[in-house]
This record gives structure tokens, sequence and C-alpha cells, in this order.
């Protein structure tokens, strides 16, 4: 029998990937990917906009981020997609509903199109909190930005289904 294992360094120049961003809590998802492209540049990607390697895609907020990734990922043009938003619970039920959509929604855009979605919805209760995964303490982008990396390299290795 096999292993199958994703690397962090397959065929690095020839990856392609889109990074669709949140502006909602604009403050909190520039710091995370800020941290996802420093991981993405320091294995070796062109992070820079007008580059070849990562296409950005700026939405309102965390609720429209699904919409995108799914038309992104059915596109076939990337190994992998990788999502950013913050969803920080206020006084209203908002919280709620953002944060269930976008879950479900990038779970789906993932299962439907074969392709990697990465999750990189921070949900906490307090800004201080995002703040704090997203550099103060920990910058979680980065790990996204593994995240993609590895599961891209697997997908490649993976069987695919019989004819
Ligand atoms: N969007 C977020 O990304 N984070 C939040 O915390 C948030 N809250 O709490 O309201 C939020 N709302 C906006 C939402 O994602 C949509 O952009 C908006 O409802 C328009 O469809």
């Amino acid at each position: 029998m096999t292993t199958f294992e994703g690397t962090y360094n397959d065929n690095i120049q020839t990856l392609r990937m889109a990074i669709v961003i949140g502006r909602f809590n604009d403050l909190v998802t520039s710091k995370l990917l800020a941290g996802c492209q420093d991981c993405l540049r320091r294995h070796g990607m062109d992070v820079s906009t007008d580059g070849e390697q990562i296409d950005y895609v700026w939405v309102p907020g965390s609720f429209e981020i699904s919409l995108v990734a799914k038309r992104l990922a059915a596109s076939g043009q990337y190994d992998a997609v990788i999502c950013l938003g913050a969803v920080i619970r206020g006084d209203t039920p908002h919280f709620d509903y953002v944060s269930s959509e976008v879950s479900k929604g990038i779970a789906a855009a993932s299962f439907q199109t074969g392709v990697p979605v990465v999750f990189g919805i921070l949900t906490t209760d307090t800004m201080q909190q995002a703040l704090e995964r997203a550099g103060i303490k920990n910058n979680l982008g980065w790990g996204y930005g593994l995240s993609a990396l590895e599961m891209a390299s697997l997908m490649k290795k993976l069987p695919t289904s019989a004819p």
C-alpha cells in the first residue's frame, strides 16, 4: 500500500493560486494576507500582484467569499484557492449567519470542484482575539499558505477517478 503526502516545494514555479480576501475587518484580513504572502514567497512563489502565479480578488465581506471561491476553483486555472476573512462577534446574530454560510460555502466550493479551497476565516469573539491571530501573537495567514501548498501538492499525487 502507499502513503500519500503533500510537500511544500513541489513544482513551486509552476503553481497557480487565487486568494480571495474580505474587505470587512480589513485591519485583520490585510494582516492575514501579508502572513500568507510571506509564507508563499519564502517557499519560492512570486506573490507580486502583477505576477503570473497569484491572482487576488477582494470581496465586500466573508459572506461573498464562497461564491467567488467557487467561480475561481471551477475555472480550472488554479491549483488552490485561499479564502481569507474575519468574522467578529458583535451584539447581533449577524456573526452566526455569516460564519455559518462562509464555512458551508467554502466546503461546497471545494467538494464541487475538486480543487483545494483553504478555509482561512477567523471567527472570534473580539477584535483583540482576531488581531492576536493575525500577527500580534501569531499570524494564521502563514499556516493558510502552507495548507494551500501542501494540498496543491497532495492533489496531484492522489489517484483520479477511473474512466
Ligand atoms: N463580514 C465579515 O467578513 N465579517 C464580519 O464580522 C461581518 N459582520 O459581523 O457583519 C461581516 N458582514 C458583512 C457580510 O460578510 C456581507 O459582506 C454583507 O452582509 C453583504 O452581503
